[in-house]
C-alpha cells in the first residue's frame, strides 16, 4: 500500500478515518435490520434477502486514486474514493429494490449524494444494478461526522450474473477477448429476462391468494 503513512498524523487520520466507515456501516446495517423486521411485521414479507458489507481493501483504494488520477493521500481518498465503505442488499424481485431505495431516502438522517440506476440504464458489460451513494451520520464523542456509504441493490439473479463475471473479468485482468464479453453480455440478458419473469409470477401468485373465494 503506498498511501503515505510515514508520519503520526498520517496514521492517526488513516485509523480516525477507517473508524469513521466502519461505523457508518454499522449504522446502515441497523437501519436495514429495523426496515427489514417492519416490513415483515406489517406485510409479512421480507424484501430483503442478505445484506453484504465491506470495507475497500487499501490496494484497492489506491488502485482507484490512480485511475482517477489523484496522488494517494487520505484526504484525496476521503474526497474522491465514493465506495470506501460499501454495502449489497439482495433481494428476490426487481420491484423489491425500489421499494427498499425508497425506504432508504426516506430517512430523514440519509442525505442521497446522488444515485445510479444501472437496472434502467445497464452498463455497456451487461451490469445490472441500482447503486445509491449516501452519506449516514456517525456520532462522535465531540461531533457528527456525515461518512460517504456506497449502497449496491440487486435480485438474487443479478447478484449471481455480477459474482461470476467479476471473476472472469479477473481472470482477464479486466481485458476479456470479445467473443467472451459477448457472451457475458447475452448472460446478462438471460438474467434480467429471468427476473421480469419471476417478478410477473409472482404478482399472479400475489392476485391468486387475495382473490375472493365464489
Ligand atoms: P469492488 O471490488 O466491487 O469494490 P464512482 O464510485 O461513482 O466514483 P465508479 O467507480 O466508476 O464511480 O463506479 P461504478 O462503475 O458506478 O460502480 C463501481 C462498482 O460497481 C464496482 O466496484 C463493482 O462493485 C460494481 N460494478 C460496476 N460495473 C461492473 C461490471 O461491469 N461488472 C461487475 N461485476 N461489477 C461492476 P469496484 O470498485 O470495481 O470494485
Amino acid at each position: 500500500m503506498d498511501i503515505n503513512l510515514d508520519r503520526d498524523y498520517d496514521v492517526n487520520s488513516w485509523t480516525e478515518v477507517i473508524l469513521l466507515y466502519s461505523s457508518a456501516l454499522k449504522q446502515m446495517q441497523t437501519k436495514l435490520e429495523i426496515l427489514n423486521d417492519e416490513f415483515q411485521h406489517v406485510h409479512r414479507y421480507n424484501p430483503i434477502e442478505h445484506v453484504k458489507s465491506r470495507l475497500k481493501t487499501s490496494e484497492s483504494i489506491v488502485k482507484k486514486l490512480r485511475k482517477k488520477g489523484y496522488e494517494s493521500t487520505i484526504q484525496n481518498m476521503v474526497d474522491h474514493v465514493n465506495d470506501i465503505a460499501g454495502i449489497r442488499i439482495i433481494c428476490s424481485f426487481t420491484s423489491d429494490i425500489y421499494k427498499i431505495a425508497e425506504m432508504i431516502s426516506n430517512q430523514s438522517d440519509i442525505k442521497i449524494q446522488y444515485v445510479k440506476d444501472y437496472i434502467k440504464y445497464p452498463k455497456d458489460s451487461g451490469y445490472r444494478s441500482y447503486h445509491m451513494h449516501v452519506t449516514v451520520p456517525v456520532y462522535l464523542s465531540d461531533r457528527i461526522v456525515d461518512t460517504k456509504v456506497e449502497i449496491q441493490i440487486r435480485t438474487v439473479a443479478m447478484d449471481f450474473w455480477a459474482s461470476l463475471e467479476h471473476k472472469l473479468h479477473y481472470k482477464f485482468e479486466g481485458d476479456a477477448p470479445e467473443h467472451i464479453k459477448q457472451q457475458l453480455i447475452e448472460c446478462a440478458d438471460m438474467v434480467a429476462a429471468l427476473d421480469d419473469r419471476m417478478l410477473a409470477l409472482n404478482e399472479e401468485i400475489q392476485a391468486f391468494n387475495t382473490e375472493p373465494e365464489k
